[in-house]
């Protein structure tokens, strides 16, 4: 048992649009979670340089995300919310951490190969110990939960190593607790509307194969109408969806919606052809998110009040880093 005391981390970055898949399979998760316990939401811009960006764009996209966060019900109030790069001790961990991780491990790490490709001698130094700078975020503040969706479930389990190894070399028996990744809810993993094998992603070329926080109605349901399905009704039993990846998806985003699960889904619609489903799949994904991308509008109108929420919360965080940085220097035997 571990001795720590619960606490959440979780962040996202500001690389573009916020979509489907980051809502269902992180952000309303996090929620439920702020209602229980300690919580910390950072908006990641630090892993967001670790492809070529555009400074003027990174900053925008930063006050999206936290508005986004805050529209979602994500209370400043009660979770700490800033950005990254605020907390040098992210950095600071990050670079001992570099020296704690073995070369071997990064080289396991599955969203690294499938985000260079056959590019990965031209990648930079910081995507590739991209999985490194995660551990650090999530035990600069010793965290113990951390709810992601399924494809970062890889990257906590290396954080779990990292901390494992550190408290072994330095023999520091739980100095840093195991974090758990926390990995519910019926989309855990939301799939491109264009393609039923590859995740939403804010980086995919094509606007099309995602639904932004911020697309409007008409958008919405022109995006569901372009889905890509196959030529048969829906059917019956979910275990048939196995074989039916796009369908899959679509049922499962309105299962997650409508709060039931995806047999409950099917009873409603089997033998219905997907132009029907994908109607009443607009309006309702149209009803949970307009509010949401109304308030986010909202918020961006008055960027400086974005600004001193991401100040506040960065001085909430730097006051949980700061002992657990000087015991770490200390124990890695740094003169301070
Ligand atoms: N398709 C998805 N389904 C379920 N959960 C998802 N998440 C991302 N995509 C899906 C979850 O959202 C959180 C934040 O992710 P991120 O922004 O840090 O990076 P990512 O996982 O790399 O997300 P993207 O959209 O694919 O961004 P890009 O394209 O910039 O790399 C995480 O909890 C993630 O699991």
């Amino acid at each position: 048992m571990s001795a720590h005391e619960p606490l959440v981390f979780s962040g996202m970055q500001p690389t573009g649009n916020l979509h489907l898949g980051n809502y269902l399979g992180a952000i309303r998760n996090w929620l439920k979670l702020q209602q229980q316990y300690r919580c910390i939401y950072c908006v990641v811009d630090m892993h967001a340089i670790t492809v070529d960006h555009d400074p003027k764009a990174l900053a925008q996209a930063t006050r999206e995300v936290t508005a986004a966060y805050i529209a979602s019900g994500i209370d400043p109030k009660r979770s700490i919310i800033f950005n990254q790069s605020q907390v040098t001790a992210h950095a600071e961990l990050a670079w001992i951490f570099n020296c704690v991780a073995r070369v071997g491990w990064l080289n396991r790490m599955t969203q690294f190969k499938e985000k260079a490709g056959k590019n990965s001698e031209k990648m930079s130094v910081g995507l590739y110990t991209y999985p490194v700078l995660m551990a650090a975020d999530i035990l600069a503040y010793r965290a113990t939960h951390v709810p992601v969706g399924d494809d970062q479930k890889q990257h906590v389990e290396l954080a779990r190593d990292i901390a494992q190894k550190f408290n072994n070399d330095f023999g520091v028996a739980d100095f840093f607790p195991q974090p758990e990744p926390i990995i519910t809810g019926p989309a855990t993993r939301v799939m491109s509307l264009r393609d039923g094998t590859a995740k939403m992603s804010k980086s995919d070329a094509s606007d099309n194969s995602r639904i932004n926080l911020t697309d409007d109605a008409d958008t919405i349901a022109q995006k569901f109408r372009k889905a890509k399905t196959d030529p048969l009704p829906l059917p019956e039993a979910e275990a048939e969806l196995k074989a039916r990846p796009e369908a899959d998806n679509l049922i499962s985003i309105y299962a997650a919606f409508a709060e039931k699960g995806k047999q409950a889904v099917l009873d409603e619609f089997k033998g219905a052809q997907f132009s029907t489903f994908k109607g009443a799949l607009s309006e309702l994904v149209v009803a949970r998110l307009s509010p949401i991308a109304g308030e986010m509008r909202r918020l961006l109108g008055d960027p400086a009040e974005i600004d001193r929420i991401l100040h506040k919360g960065a001085e909430q965080a730097r006051a949980i880093a700061a002992p657990v940085m000087a015991e770490v220097r200390r124990v890695v035997g740094f003169v301070s």
